[in-house]
């Protein structure tokens, strides 16, 4: 769905505004959260009328310096604060250096996961004025106040306050009603993760805190009465306070027969899935929730060096039960690359995972945030970095560079076939008898080989191409593999014709096709809306 970005031209200066908050969000679908925890605390943190002070900015990744640079200095601040995290960091760090370029006056504050370690290793940290490390809610606030109003403060890096929960004015007011219509919200139950795993930034939390429930639900129920319909909670651990997790799933569970489009995303640990949970998930309807899972690794030699504790037995139970007795939509994430971790103990991994059957198994690679401790095993298992944004693994004791390379292509190609849905037949097929991993990974570098692309493969080409490889490399007969494709294509919906399937969609399918094209623009409506939820899905799990 093509949605326009928050155009410059919308943005008109408020009144009186001298301080702009400001981020580049990956995609107009995400709302910055984070922004509007310090938007919705400038008055009670930093005294009465800076909220009225103070306007809100969003961009997205790939619109030009220039433009963003002209927009910010259109709005006329004294105060620029930026949200920075590791899908902004380069293309911010131009924005700054524009920004310090023409009007070195203006003080530039920045905040965010992706500068609050390593502060000194940092280009944009050495180009901004301030830098406040760890929580904003607090510490922007005051800052503001002390740089429009005086003494001047001393410290470049600010240490975030970290106050009680119940301190911090909520956010869900700063939602507008275009957020509450076209895009994620993010909405959060509970800050940090009392869990260690090392590649994360929350395992630096050491616990997780979670806010006052009654005061939370109301604001839900506030969103929800204005419209909101999609959800995502970005708790660390949805899962880790039972009564909390119970009582919001009542909540929404309560709206789905009014409102049967709400949409909930969460994370969740995969070994803790009591009774009470289980039985208040079994009750939402389909394409209502949505939860991401995080395997990461089944091998308990490489969980337990990377301090992550998982109970496997349990996972692999829990996660049967979330496919085989509820509706939920079930994401489930591995990581590539991890210390100690070889291509075959990998694909073990992944052949369990794949054999309880998750909806989507989201294939990530590792990489090395800043502030993150899987660095203490940088020397013993010779971990090589990507030192650019997003610091993905280059090659490690285990897996050299060039199977790293393979298996990247691996998760490109993985989310193009698997999880994008369209090859359900297709794909029983090509990941059957035996180990999936190991027939996706022939797909794969055979794909490679032919085609040298992981991108722009239209789906009338992959169609062709799947045929080629079940049939001339697999050895499968031709008549079940179009048979598999074909009813793939047509569960589809694509109009197009494939080379391997153009004999079969005849004149008589698509006269089928043009009868259905009233019944079609009848259903256009609520296409959009599904496209706006697949979307939506889409963009929840990616995180
Ligand atoms: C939503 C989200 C996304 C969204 C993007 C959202 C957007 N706005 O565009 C999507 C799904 C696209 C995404 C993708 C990725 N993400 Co992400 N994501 C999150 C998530 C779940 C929620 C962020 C949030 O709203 N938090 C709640 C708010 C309240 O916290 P906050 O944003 O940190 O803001 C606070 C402070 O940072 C600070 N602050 C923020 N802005 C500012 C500005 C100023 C001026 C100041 C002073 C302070 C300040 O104050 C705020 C209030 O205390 C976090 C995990 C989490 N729960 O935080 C990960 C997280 C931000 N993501 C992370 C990562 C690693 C990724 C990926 C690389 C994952 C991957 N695929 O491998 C990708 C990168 C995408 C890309 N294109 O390159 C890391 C970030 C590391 C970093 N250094 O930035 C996090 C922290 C997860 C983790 N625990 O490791 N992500
Ligand atoms: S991976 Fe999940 S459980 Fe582990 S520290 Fe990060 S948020 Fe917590």
């Amino acid at each position: 769905m093509n949605r326009p970005a928050p155009l410059p031209a919308t943005l008109v200066p408020l009144d009186g505004a001298r301080i702009v908050l400001a981020t580049l969000n990956a995609k107009y679908i995400h709302a910055s959260l984070g922004l509007r925890c310090l938007l919705a605390n400038m008055d009670k943190h930093g005294g009465a009328g800076l909220r009225a002070q103070t306007q809100l900015c969003e961009f997205v990744i790939g619109q030009p310096a220039t433009r963003i640079v002209e927009e910010l200095l259109a709005l006329q601040p004294e105060v620029i604060g930026l949200g920075i995290y590791i899908w902004n960091v380069v293309e911010t760090t131009q924005v700054v250096r524009l920004l310090k370029t023409l009007r070195p006056d203006i003080k530039i504050v920045l905040g965010g996961p992706e500068v609050s370690h390593e502060v000194d290793q940092q280009e944009i940290c050495r180009l901004a004025d301030h830098v406040v490390t760890g929580w904003g809610d607090v510490s922007f606030p005051k800052l503001c106040r002390a740089l429009i109003d005086g003494p001047q403060p001393l410290m470049k890096v600010i240490a975030g306050e970290q106050p009680a929960l119940g301190e911090l004015t909520l956010p869900y007011a700063e939602y507008t009603s275009e957020d509450l219509g076209q895009r994620l919200l993010y909405v959060e139950a509970s800050r940090g993760c009392p869990f260690k795993c090392e590649f994360c930034l929350s395992s630096l939390d050491k616990t997780a805190w979670a806010f006052e429930l009654d005061g939370f639900m109301a604001e839900m129920d506030a969103l929800y009465r204005r419209g909101a319909r999609n959800f995502k909670f970005v708790d660390r651990t949805f899962n880790l306070k039972i009564d909390n997790s119970v009582r919001i799933l009542q909540f929404f569970l309560d709206r789905m027969a009014e409102a049967p489009d709400v949409f909930v995303h969460f994370e969740v640990v995969p070994d803790s899935l009591p009774d009470r949970l289980k039985e208040l998930i079994a009750q939402f309807p389909d394409g209502s929730l949505q939860f991401e899972v995080g395997i990461q690794s089944f091998n308990p030699e490489v969980q337990q060096r990377i301090s992550r504790k998982q109970d496997n037995a349990k996972t692999a139970d829990n996660l049967r039960w979330l496919v085989g007795h509820s509706r939920a939509h079930v994401h489930a994430d591995l990581i590539f690359g991890l210390p100690g971790e070889t291509l075959e103990s990998f694909a073990e991994g992944f052949d369990r995972l794949h054999s309880l059957a998750p909806h989507e198994i989201q294939f990530g690679v590792l990489k090395r945030l800043r502030g993150t401790p899987i660095t203490r095993h940088t020397a013993e298992f010779a971990m090589a970095y990507d030192p650019q944004t997003p610091y993905t693994i280059l090659q490690n004791s285990t897996v050299d560079f060039a199977t790293m390379q393979r298996v990247k292509r691996f998760a490109r190609y993985w989310e193009m076939v698997a999880n994008s849905g369209r090859f359900a037949q297709g794909l029983q097929l090509l990941l059957t008898p035996g180990s999936a991993f190991g027939h996706f990974l022939a797909l794969s570098d055979w794909l490679w080989q032919t085609t040298g692309k992981t991108h722009e493969f239209a789906f009338e080409k992959l169609v062709d191409r799947l045929f080629e490889h079940l049939t001339r490399v697999r050895g499968i007969d031709s008549v079940t593999v179009i048979a598999a494709l074909l009813a793939d294509y047509q569960a589809s919906g694509a109009r197009g014709r494939p080379q391997c399937l153009a004999a079969l969609l005849t004149g008589a399918d698509q006269r089928g096709l043009q009868g259905k094209r009233g019944a079609d623009r009848q259903a256009r409506h609520l296409a959009q809306q599904h496209g706006l939820r697949v979307e939506m899905q889409k963009a929840a799990a990616a995180a």
